[in-house]
């Protein structure tokens, strides 16, 4: 055997480039996408565990080859050649990370942006473009304002007021009045979510929408996304928040907009029928120790647990 050295390189660079190309589309390691959002912040996923593959099995190809070929002969006592440094090696090898990090800061920034993160209330170049209301000289309109009644039902975002307490997650819908210990929204229609905490600070995950936002004490933050796939999905609190932080999960459903009505109007009605009872319950004249027993027992938590947790802290 005889091949250039210089041709068995650009082969492995193939091949290496290929293998990485793929596994950066089929590493399998994200959960069903659930919202119009969350294809962006895969395709930046797929591009950093591309770039991540690429260089594991660079290093490593380079570790594996370096072992066997540059093993110590039998018997052989001298010492290896005496090299010091490389300039041009440590300017390539500083200057190609340094290329990388800015195109992922870059572009991580794109996606931050196009999700609302910089101003989560106009965040809404992610609806398909139909929805979008233009004007004559086609700038588009803000929401409610000389929109048709029609467009403007589809496109407002449905406001839920998200609050984080130890240990669950309450939703109040300022619109119907609602409050429950699960979120509920549906298909295809923008949810703004204004999140805030009462105690500790806690994190609001939804990983299959691809959003995690912090709550914290005092301070409103929020998050919007438009969910397009029906389904229920995990809520989970991500942020150590006490003992029990790793019970502090509920889900989020998404109906079709027919289902959703029917949801609005059963817990309507059953708060108003059975305050008491419904699951749904209405925190605004009930106190920590009664809004949380239905959930003690899916949390595994005695009640009187509970009781001694903050007791003043909706006054
Ligand atoms: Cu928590």
């Amino acid at each position: 055997m005889n091949i250039p050295s210089n041709i068995v390189t650009l082969i492995a660079g193939i091949a290496l480039t290929l293998i990485s190309l793929w596994y950066g589309q089929n590493h399998g390691l994200l959960p069903i996408a659930a919202s119009n959002e969350a294809g962006q912040v895969d395709e930046l996923f797929n591009l950093m565990m591309t770039i991540a593959t690429g260089l594991f099995l660079l290093v490593e190809g380079v570790i594996i080859y370096s072992v066997i070929k540059f093993r110590r002969k039998q018997g052989d006592t001298t010492d290896g050649p005496p090299i010091e440094g490389n300039v041009p090696l440590e300017i390539v090898w500083t200057a190609i990370p340094t290329v990388i990090v800015f195109i992922l800061a870059i572009y991580s920034f794109e996606v931050y942006n196009a999700m609302g993160g910089l101003d989560p209330m106009a965040s809404h170049d992610m609806r398909p473009k139909q929805q979008i209301a233009m004007n004559t000289e086609g700038k588009e309109i803000a929401l409610g304002l000389g929109a048709s009644p029609e467009s403007e039902q589809s496109n407002a975002p449905l406001m839920v007021n998200v609050n984080g307490i130890q240990y669950a997650w309450i939703f109040t819908y300022p619109d119907t009045g609602i409050i429950a210990g699960d979120l509920h929204v549906p298909i295809d229609r923008p949810v703004q979510l204004n999140i805030n905490a009462s105690d500790v600070i806690h994190a609001f995950w939804l990983p299959e929408f691809r959003i995690k936002q912090d709550a914290i004490p005092g301070r409103d933050a929020q998050l919007t996304f438009t969910p397009n796939r029906v389904g229920q999905y995990p809520v989970i609190c991500a942020e150590l928040c006490g003992a029990y932080h790793g019970g502090m999960k509920t889900t989020l459903t998404v109906h079709t907009a027919e289902d959703y009505e029917q949801w609005v109007q059963d817990n309507t009605f059953a708060q108003a029928d059975n305050p008491q009872e419904s699951v749904a319950l209405n925190i605004s004249n009930s106190s920590d120790q009664e809004f949380l027993a239905p959930y003690a027992e899916d949390l595994g938590i005695e009640a009187e647990a509970i009781a001694q947790l903050h007791p003043d802290h909706h006054h």
